[in-house]
């Protein structure tokens, strides 16, 4: 039995709730160019255009529910007795809504709006725009979707990358490890000492550089994986 968990979850995790992944053949990416809506220089060229996409991301996942495996990563926080933190690279809020709590958003979050003029971050459900009032400063036509796009730093890193030094399990699900620092994190556990897995539908970009991997459906992986390592 480990002593300190550290799971890593991608979009793969949500994927059976209903949520488009980005690089699968009819992901997100495969039908709008992320460098026009997720990159600073996309929302500075057009920023009604990232609204419109973000508003449209945001609308689109009200109807989906958890899966089997976000219920089975909160049942294995509430069960297991040791360290344990669970990153998300995901924006939906899957993960807490299953019951999740020792949960980072290291790509930030859909229903949170960041401002550009005071740093100030807020929950936000509604529609975003230029005409947009910020809850914190009042200012008008600074609101911004409170996401990490390319060459942004995402947040908490310093919390991400002290658990992984201090893990000896380390558990990669859903992600197709093309994105950094994410895809990294393997290297950073492993020289740690801890025994590194994946579960994903298909072997990832780095899937060598894990002890172990199952492929399959999350949905079927994933609570059977926790089973057997709550029963062991
Ligand atoms: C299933 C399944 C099922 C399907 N069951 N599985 C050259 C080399 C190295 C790095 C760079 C480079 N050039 C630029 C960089 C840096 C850049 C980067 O990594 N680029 C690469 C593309 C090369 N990274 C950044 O810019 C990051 N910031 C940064 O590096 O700052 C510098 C810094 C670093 C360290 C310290 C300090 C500073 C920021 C990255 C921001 C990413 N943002 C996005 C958008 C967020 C907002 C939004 O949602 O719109 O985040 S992009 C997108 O990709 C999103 C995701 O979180 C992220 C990862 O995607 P994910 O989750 O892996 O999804 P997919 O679709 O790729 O994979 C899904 C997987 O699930 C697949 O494998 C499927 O098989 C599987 N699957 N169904 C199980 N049912």
């Amino acid at each position: 039995m480990p002593s300190a968990i550290v799971i890593l979850t991608g979009a793969g995790i949500s994927a059976e709730s209903g949520i488009a992944t980005f690089r699968d053949p009819d992901g997100i990416w495969s039908k709008v160019d992320y460098r026009e809506v997720a990159t600073p220089q996309g929302f500075a060229a057009n920023p009604a255009r990232v609204h419109q996409f973000y508003n449209w991301r945001r609308n689109n996942v009200r109807g989906f529910e958890p899966n089997a495996a976000h219920a089975a990563l909160a049942r294995l926080e509430r069960d297991f007795a040791g360290e344990f933190l669970l990153v998300t690279q995901n924006v939906d809020s899957l993960h807490e809504r299953a019951g999740s709590q020792r949960l980072i958003h290291m790509h930030g979050q859909h229903d949170k709006a960041l401002c550009n003029a005071c740093g100030g971050r807020t929950i936000w459900h509604d529609e975003m725009s230029l005409a947009s009032r910020c809850p914190c400063c009042e200012e008008v036509g600074q609101m911004r979707p409170d996401v990490v796009w390319f060459g942004e730093t995402p947040y908490e890193l310093d919390r991400i990358q002290a658990a992984l030094r201090g893990c000896d399990l380390f558990v990669s699900i859903g992600t197709s490890g093309n994105v950094y620092p994410a895809a990294g994190f393997v290297r950073e556990a492993r020289a740690a000492g801890a025994r590194t897995v994946e579960l994903n539908l298909e072997p990832s970009q780095g899937a060598d550089l894990f002890h172990e991997a199952e492929h399959g459906p999350a949905t079927g992986i994933v609570p059977a994986f926790v089973e057997r390592l709550l029963g062991a």
